[in-house]
């Protein structure tokens, strides 16, 4: 099969390229090695609905180049998952921080700060209504000195691995387990997520010390409330992989989700759904409730169906 001749050779061919980074007018695209500054074409902010920014970090778009290392971006090409949150202000409307996301890494450490389960089950109901991997980091292992901490690891470690999760123990400290996470992010765009203070940036200057990333001072936070422009950018890695490190979201994944969607987004509470009595059934107080059913037999754990109801309540309130 032959291509058909350019109907216009004159024009320039267009390119794909990664946004990864946005100033307020332009995006920093990367193409192959190189990194450009574009501007979007007006039409892209035409009859964008609810979508407050049409074209977000993560982005892959086709631009056209005018030869002088200026050039436009005239396409957004469709997304395959995207980490929004409702905009504040202007009633609800989505604001797109990364798209195209591959995985998410859930960071948290036993000690200094505290495992929170209830922030990991969150971070992965986000990750399984986007339909992106979840790979759970417990850093800080080098903390446990072979005591009780150690032990901790060790159940946290069981207990995610029992649902399906694959459960790395690291240190940023030591060294330990850096390698293998190095080679989780190749070729992916990931997303760093966890609470602060948890060593998500010492992680990622242990992977590639290049990066430099300030560490110990709380970072910028994409508070609840705060919701100017992010400035997050993507991180690209030797190995082709491509980082986002987002302090301080919760909602991850959720934004707009109905009370009835939120078991689905439990991997163990998916299959039971439809052996329930009640097509409408919550799991709360229904009776022949197959959810119910589980949890008191223990095949569904009290802290899975905890971090359930406290997203389920979220959601009955509008705040997801
Ligand atoms: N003992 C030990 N300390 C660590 C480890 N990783 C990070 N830390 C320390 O934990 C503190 C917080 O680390 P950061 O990398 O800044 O944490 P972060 O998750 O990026 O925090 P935010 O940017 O605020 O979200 C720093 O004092 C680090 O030195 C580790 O593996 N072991
Ligand atoms: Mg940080
Ligand atoms: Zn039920």
């Amino acid at each position: 099969m032959t291509a058909d001749p350019d109907p216009n050779p004159s024009s320039p061919a267009p390119v794909e390229g990664l946004v990864i980074r946005i100033d307020s007018k332009r995006c920093h695209v990367e193409i192959g090695d190189e990194v450009l500054l574009l501007s979007p074409r007006g039409k892209l902010f035409a009859g964008r609905g609810r979508i407050k920014n049409p074209i977000a970090v993560g982005d892959r778009v086709r631009v056209t180049l005018d030869g002088e290392g200026g050039g436009s971006i005239e396409e957004v090409l469709p997304r395959h998952s995207q980490l929004a949150r409702a905009s504040a202000g202007e009633g609800k409307m989505l604001q797109v921080l990364v798209a195209n996301l591959d995985q998410a890494l859930v960071v948290s450490s036993i000690e200094e700060p505290e495992f929170r389960p209830q922030l990991v089950d969150r971070i992965l109901a986000g990750c399984e209504h986007e339909e992106i991997g979840a790979v759970i980091v417990i850093n800080k292992v080098d903390l446990g000195h072979g005591g009780l901490a150690d032990e901790r690891v060790q159940t946290w470690q069981t207990f995610y691995e029992k649902l399906g999760y694959e459960v790395l123990a690291v240190s940023a400290e030591s060294g330990l387990g850096v390698d293998v996470l190095h080679a989780h992010l190749a070729e992916k765009l990931t997303v760093f997520c966890g609470l602060s203070g948890v060593g998500k940036s010492s992680l990622l200057n242990a992977i590639q010390p290049g990066l430099a990333l300030a560490v110990g001072e709380v970072s910028e936070k994409w508070k609840e409330g705060r919701h100017t422009t992010t400035h997050s950018s993507l991180l690209r890695l030797d190995n082709g992989g491509h980082v986002v490190d987002t302090p301080g979201i919760r909602n991850f994944g959720l934004f707009g989700r109905e009370p009835r969607e939120i078991a689905h987004l439990f991997v163990e509470m998916r299959p039971l759904i439809s052996q329930c009595r009640f097509q409408d059934c919550l799991h709360t107080h229904e009776p022949r409730c197959a959810v119910k059913q589980a949890l008191g037999q223990g095949d569904i754990t009290q802290q899975r169906y905890d971090s359930y109801l406290e997203l389920l309540a979220d959601a009955e309130k509008g705040r997801l």
